[in-house]
């Protein structure tokens, strides 16, 4: 395996709408990132992932892009951005950028002109004639990811247009040669300015079946054997590497219900179409079939079986990312332990598993200081187009109760509320009286300033866990080996290699739970490293276990 400075980094993605207000409109903004520059250099991130910050209409908040070499003036301008790229990189901190290539807004330049059936750019797009008599049905039966048909039909056009996501969000067509042409173009205006890599959105649904047959019946992503890992994955992102390769740019490919040979077809080394994807199992733990309103209690044994299944499947061969938070994803804190009893333990014990396991970290913003989802019971004041459209979907099985509780609990707006920066109004996040999505209100306790202050926050340990990551390759490299794989409370594992051993034991359980060290590990002289506790064993004993509690061992 080579060692790679993106395998010893730590990432951190920022959603710019949410992060920091300059000018009091109650807007994240690109300024305001750089006013924070100082606590990302503070907490000892490496990299950054920026969701979209270019031109768009925010029908999906910048994942509709309307202009792609145009910073979102809502955002700043491009001399801010210019400027934000030379003072990160002057502080040692890699960017890459969203790239979000599946669809385009419905108000770029080339899906207005495609709606004239004699423009070069009609064919840049999925347009088709409906089915049925009077051609009133859509042209096949895929849905969206965003409920409903994949669908929509222009009365102007006459024709029908595919949208896997919001009907503002028309798929491009990558049969036409020209579309790819265009991508590359603007991956070099990008890669010029000198941005050092790419989160790939959504980019296996590139490939569509030729045709677009019907899909198999399907109560959700109806139609998905034909727009996921199609056939012509390969070709396309050989096209993009022919780029990207130019440029030594870093990629991670965001890919909806993949597995580890689907992994290897994209990312094995030496033949790499994609540096790294992610995969979804480390959010699913708590849902079924991974869409997560299907909620069920979390599962340990459910979690570590598929890590496994990816801490196996691509040693050696590839590389994960890691990640419990997104901004698609509810808190974890409040999923995968208790947002209100033993919290700070909880999240200190999630940040041990994300900095200890194989694979590249990716930090959220907020997740750092243990920041939990907003319970809005008001469908109204969510923002996500996602949430209404599958809030009205669920009012039809689970009735207006169940689809509210259903959404509170995993809507994308639980991540996307403002950066609780301090105790002051609105958690310092903006001087504006009203802010775009509501800010939660339990920032009076759960803000970054009291993180900073406090020795024992959640923060002081994330920073703790990075520094020593970055000064200890055997978090990097090396094996991983689990014990006790069908304890339901004990996720216990060893990492080997020839940089030393890490054992590192976590108590999933919010109570005390006994815990006896495997013999191999008993045997040999490990050393407490750190603890979520100040007075953790010093050596892996027979003990009990607190609360979350979660230990890292080391042996020279
Ligand atoms: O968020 C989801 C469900 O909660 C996912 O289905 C999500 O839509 C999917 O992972 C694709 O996400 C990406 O592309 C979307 C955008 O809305 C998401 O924010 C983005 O991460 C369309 O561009
Ligand atoms: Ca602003």
């Amino acid at each position: 395996m080579k060692n790679q400075w993106y395998k010893e980094a730590v990432f951190y993605q920022i959603y710019p709408r949410s992060f920091k207000d300059s000018n009091s409109d109650g807007i994240g903004d690109i300024k305001g990132i750089i006013s924070k520059i100082d606590y990302l250099v503070d907490l000892g991130i490496d990299a950054i992932w920026f969701s979209p910050l270019y031109a768009s209409p925010n029908a999906d908040y910048g994942y509709d892009i309307s202009d792609y070499k145009a910073i979102n003036p809502e955002y700043g301008t491009m001399e801010d951005f210019d400027k934000m790229l030379k003072l990160l990189h002057k502080n040692n901190i890699k960017v890459i950028m969203d790239l979000v290539i599946n669809h385009t807004s419905d108000q770029h330049e080339w899906f207005q002109q495609s709606r004239d059936v004699n423009s070069k750019y009609h064919d840049y797009y999925y347009w088709r004639d409906g089915k049925g008599k009077w051609g009133k049905k859509p042209p096949n039966n895929w849905t969206s990811f965003f409920a409903g048909s994949a669908w929509q039909y222009d009365e102007k056009v006459g024709k029908w247009y595919l949208h896997l996501f919001d009907k503002n969000q028309p798929d491009l067509n990558y049969f036409n040669p020209n579309v790819m042409k265009e991508i590359q173009d603007i991956l070099r205006f990008w890669l010029d300015k000198g941005v050092d890599g790419f989160r790939c959105d959504v980019i296996t649904l590139l490939s569509k079946t030729f045709g677009l047959p019907n899909g198999a019946p399907s109560p959700a992503l109806c139609g998905r054997e034909h727009y996921i890992d199609g056939p012509r994955m390969e070709e396309l992102l050989g096209q993009l590497q022919e780029v990207l390769r130019e440029y030594d740019a870093f990629t991670v490919g965001e890919s909806v219900l993949i597995n580890v040979p689907k992994a290897l077809r994209y990312t094995t080394e030496g033949n790499e179409y994609l540096t790294t994807v992610f995969a979804f199992d480390s959010v699913n733990a708590d849902n079924y079939f991974g869409l997560k309103q299907l909620v069920r209690p979390f599962s340990l044994r459910k979690l570590k079986n598929s890590m496994r299944t990816w801490q196996h499947g691509l040693y050696g061969k590839s590389w994960n990312t890691l990640f419990w938070e997104n901004h698609d994803q509810a808190r974890i804190v409040g999923r995968y332990c208790d947002p209100v009893v033993n919290r700070v333990e909880g999240a200190k014990m999630l940040a041990t598993v994300l900095m200890t396991l194989s694979g590249t970290p990716f930090i959220y913003q907020g997740q750092e200081f243990g920041t939990t989802s907003i319970r809005m019971t008001d469908i109204n004041d969510y923002q996500d187009v996602e949430a209404k459209r599958t809030y009205e979907m669920m009012k039809g099985i689970f009735g207006a109760k169940g689809a509210m509780k259903r959404t509170a609990y995993c809507s994308r707006d639980n991540a996307r509320t403002p950066m609780q920066w301090d105790d002051s109004k609105n958690a310092g996040f903006t001087d504006a009286d009203t802010t775009w999505l509501k800010v939660n209100p339990n920032y009076v306790q759960i803000n970054a300033k009291q993180a900073q202050e406090d020795p024992n926050s959640v923060l002081n340990y994330y920073k703790k866990l990075i520094r020593l990551r970055k000064n200890d390759k055997s978090f990097v490299y090396g094996t991983y080996k689990d014990y006790y794989r069908n304890s339901a409370k004990i996720w216990a594992y060893l990492r080997e290699s020839e940089y030393g051993k890490l054992f590192v034991v976590c108590n999933f359980a919010n109570k005390d739970v006994s815990f006896t060290p495997p013999k191999e590990i008993a045997n040999q002289n490990f050393t407490l490293l750190t603890s979520n506790y100040d007075d953790s064993c010093q050596t892996p004993q027979k003990t009990k276990l607190r609360p979350y509690e979660a230990i890292i061992y080391k042996l020279q």
